[in-house]
């Protein structure tokens, strides 16, 4: 298995390869970042994180007013297709909701 620029190894004279030869890349990864607002009730920000992000209630609450005081932060790391689904479903509820909270995507570093 190939990963991280890693090369193919032949193993010399038995002529079997011990690695395979294709690259298996990890898929790049984005943050789903919730947006600060004015209007969005604490509770239902909270609520969202562990409806759509599977926070604990604690997790929850602690990032909703990191978001409440910083103005953001990170819900999420996703592959691009889940990271789409989650502001989708951000989107749907906060609409439902009458709310005017949003989600954005950030493609994410090696690490957050
Ligand atoms: N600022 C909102 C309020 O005071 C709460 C809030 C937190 C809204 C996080 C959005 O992503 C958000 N009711």
């Amino acid at each position: 298995m190939t990963v991280d620029g890693e090369n193919m190894n032949i193993d010399g004279d038995t002529g079997i390869a011990t690695r395979q030869d294709h690259k298996i890349k990890r898929p790049s990864m984005y943050q789903v970042v919730l947006l600060n607002d004015d209007y969005t009730p604490m509770e239902f920000v909270t609520w969202l994180l562990i409806r759509v992000f599977h926070k604990s209630e604690a997790e929850a609450s602690r990032l909703m007013l990191q978001v409440h005081t910083d103005g953001r932060g990170v819900a999420g790391r996703y592959t691009h297709d889940a990271a789409k689904t989650k502001v989708f479903q951000v989107q749907q509820l906060a609409e439902k909701g009458g709310h005017p909270l949003q989600a954005i995507i950030e493609k994410a570093g090696p690490a957050e």
